[in-house]
């Protein structure tokens, strides 16, 4: 279906619209617990993460912004802001979402926020709070929290005292945000913590959020769900409720295994765009909301998997942007079923590759973003810049 000048407006109104944060920690050598492949190109300090980040967002138009974690980019604190938001500038993009680290200092072994001794859950608010000076230093809009903390046996602790630590800790983090910060509260069924964890599912992090104040609102980290789990459902009824604040992306296939957005089940993505797209329609305003990556690739090259995972992230927006949202509606409202589902089926088949190169050109943009980055030698350069030191074994990603 090639789509006529009504709809290729509604086309490039929806990727101007939409931008992806990258995560600073996905272009650094990283690895499992079962050991690291070490890519000699890949990053080795946070000025390379921002320039890998910004050979992404050369070539795709799409991804202005970085994710940063704290300890691993700004191992000096606020005292590193100006140095690396001169770099990301440099690159051609800006510092984003905050990331605060309290889930690998070894007092952080019973948790942080939960943790039963209170000089540690002192000690995680602390580093939470300077996170969020970082965050005023920065401009940065977003907090985006994340907590390993759970327990693997039963017993171990007390879920409902830890509960009440975490409405305490996340009262405490809320009350220090100003001007149009937010604090993202994500959460995640298991892992590390293989018996419970604190933050589980969507409703744990709705009810912390909403202890807190108007600033907290729910991230919906794709890879955080049990495989049958309705992940559009939760992202309708979170916009529904205006707690929606944003997403990590990636794919998987069992667990929350960072695999490239869309590599296994597109069909799923392009149903969480279509619940904002449909809202966006039905309300005529979009949903404030952070797109966010998370991904952490061992084998394939980091620099372009995340252009093939904000390639397709355009890709499956721009499908669900092309769904008729009046005509389903009206079949909706009929029960209709198959003309309701043709709808979604319509959008979901329609080839949006050719109108999103006719958006790259009209963008001063390669059409093919990947085959360019290829073309450009970066990766040549930085495999002679970095490897020594990548085959050193430096990483910094911890
Ligand atoms: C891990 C966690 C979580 C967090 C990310 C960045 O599972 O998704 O957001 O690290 O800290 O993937
Ligand atoms: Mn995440
Ligand atoms: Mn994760």
């Amino acid at each position: 279906m090639t789509l006529n000048s009504e709809r290729t407006g509604v086309a490039f109104q929806a990727l101007d619209g939409l931008a992806i944060e990258l995560p600073s920690w996905g272009f650094a050598n990283t690895g499992t617990r079962f050991g690291k492949f070490i890519q000699p190109a890949g990053a080795t300090n946070t000025a390379e993460k921002f320039a890998d980040a910004g050979q992404v967002h050369a070539y795709t138009g799409c991804c202005p912004t970085v994710a940063v974690h704290v300890l691993w980019d700004f191992p000096r604190g606020v005292a590193d802001i100006p140095e690396v938001a001169q770099t990301a500038a440099a690159c051609g993009v800006g510092i984003g979402a905050i990331n605060p680290n309290v889930f690998q200092d070894q007092c952080y072994k019973h948790g942080s926020l939960g943790n039963p001794d209170p000089a540690v859950r002192q000690a995680a608010l602390s580093h939470i709070l300077d996170c969020v000076e970082i965050q005023n230093a920065s401009g940065s809009r977003d907090l985006s929290l994340w907590f390993a903390d759970g327990t693997n046996f039963p017993g171990s602790g007390s879920i409902r005292a830890r509960k009440q630590w975490f409405t305490e800790g996340l009262r405490a983090v809320h009350a220090a945000l100003t001007g149009n910060q937010r604090m993202l509260v994500e959460y995640k069924p298991f892992e590390p913590a293989f018996y419970h964890t604190d933050i589980a599912d969507w409703g744990m992090s709705f009810l912390l959020s909403k202890s807190c104040g108007p600033r907290a609102k729910v991230l919906v980290d794709t890879g955080h769900h049990y495989q049958a789990v309705n992940i559009e459902q939760i992202v309708a009824w979170l916009l529904s409720e205006d707690m929606l604040g944003g997403f990590h992306f990636n794919d998987r296939r069992y667990a929350d295994d960072d695999l490239t957005l869309g590599s296994i089940d597109p069909y799923q993505v392009f149903r969480i765009f279509h619940e904002i797209c449909y809202f966006t329609w039905e309300t005529g305003k979009a949903p404030d909301l952070a797109y966010m990556v998370d991904q952490s690739h061992n084998l394939k090259n980091k620099i372009e998997e995340m252009i093939q995972t904000a390639c397709t992230a355009q890709e499956l927006f721009l499908k669900a942007a092309l769904v008729d949202h009046a005509k389903l509606a009206a079949h909706q409202a009929k029960a209709d079923l198959v003309d309701a589902e043709e709808c979604l089926r319509e959008a979901f088949f329609t080839d949006v590759r050719p109108v999103l190169r006719e958006w790259r050109k009209a963008r001063g943009l390669a059409a093919e973003p990947l085959a360019a980055f290829r073309e450009s030698g970066y990766l040549a350069k930085a495999e002679a810049e970095r490897g020594a030191k990548n085959r050193g074994g430096v990483s910094s990603y911890a």
